[in-house]
């Protein structure tokens, strides 16, 4: 059984963010895969208090994962080819999801398959407990799978038959998470929000390869390279939510990427998104996400307001970051 965090949290400022249709009580949310797929991140934040977590994406399979080294640091982040390792939506059930639905989390379950018919055997497993959980997001951009770059994300159809398929399948919301990976974002973000994703998660990693110092050799056990996440790619899925927000306005948005610091998180606000998702930070430092989240309150205590919305409002230049 998971420990609950008992540090200190402000109470008096008012972070709330409406997503997936309910009131969250914060816009900072985990990122799939980079904090386990339940409950590991409850020593170091309390998940009662942030916006949701967001499980690392699930089969209707158990499935190994990739050689090791899975993951390799570079000076802007990190690289990963961890290869959607996982028990399967059925033993994640009995396993994982008690200790969060105890902590009081809002929980999102990331799911993804080789096949249309593997998404829809996953989500129709997850049916019977989807009243204990906020939405589904779609994973149709793992840089990491048998085919590589080449991935459902990256077509429109492709994109859309799945999103279609989940959506007959489970009354949940959906978010689907777009690959950085194509200049075709926009035309694959359009395809789901047709066929009923009520929600852009912009964005997955970027392709990328990494060699030890000095040698031939990738860092990674896959040869073929990974996906480069942190510091570094921010700028790049910033623009990306930006030119959502533009084609969709209106639409609810979740940025992902780079996300360290209050500042961070607010630029993705300040383009259009709706909640902000903490993934790399987390390895640096586990209790980034409650971190980030008293940044934000302090930042908005400092302006005078008491909550997120107000803050959002004020038009002239604030920060003293
Ligand atoms: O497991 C992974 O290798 C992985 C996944 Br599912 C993903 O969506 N993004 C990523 O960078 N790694």
């Amino acid at each position: 059984m998971k420990r609950r965090w008992r540090g200190q949290q402000d109470r008096s400022v008012d972070l709330s963010t409406w997503l997936y249709g309910r009131r969250l009580p914060s816009p900072i949310m985990s990122a799939s895969g980079t904090s386990g797929h339940g409950a590991e991140l409850a020593a170091f934040v309390d998940l009662s208090q942030i916006g949701a977590v967001v499980v690392k994406s699930l089969a209707h399979f158990p499935n190994d994962g990739n050689p090791a080294p899975r993951v390799g640091v570079i000076s802007t982040g990190m690289i990963n080819s961890v290869g959607l390792p996982g028990p399967g939506v059925r033993r994640w059930i009995d396993e994982y999801l008690p200790d969060l639905i105890r902590l009081g989390a809002n929980v999102v379950v990331s799911v993804w398959g080789r096949t249309r018919a593997d998404y829809i055997t996953a989500v129709e497993q997850l049916v019977p407990v989807a009243s204990h959980l906020l939405a589904v997001e779609v994973n149709v951009s793992c840089p990491n799978t048998e085919k590589g770059g080449e991935m459902f994300g990256h077509d429109p159809k492709e994109t859309k038959e799945i999103v279609r398929a989940v959506s007959q399948t489970c009354s949940l919301p959906i978010g689907v998470k777009l690959s950085p990976n194509t200049d075709r974002y926009i035309k694959v973000a359009e395809a789901a929000l047709e066929v009923g994703a009520s929600t852009l998660v912009a964005s997955n990693t970027y392709l990328g390869q990494v060699l030890r110092e000095g040698s031939r050799k990738p860092v990674l056990g896959t040869k073929s390279g990974g996906g480069v996440s942190g510091i570094g790619v921010l700028p790049l899925s910033l623009r990306i939510v930006k030119e959502l927000n533009k084609a969709f306005p209106g639409c609810d948005i979740v940025g992902v990427g780079g996300v360290y610091s209050a500042s961070d998180a607010l630029a993705y606000l300040f383009e259009g998104a709706s909640a902000i998702q903490v993934g790399t930070a987390t390895f640096i430092d586990p209790r980034s996400l409650h971190k980030i989240s008293e940044e934000l309150k302090k930042t908005i205590k400092e302006q005078g307001v008491t909550n997120l919305k107000d803050l959002l409002s004020i038009k002239r230049e604030f920060l003293s970051f």
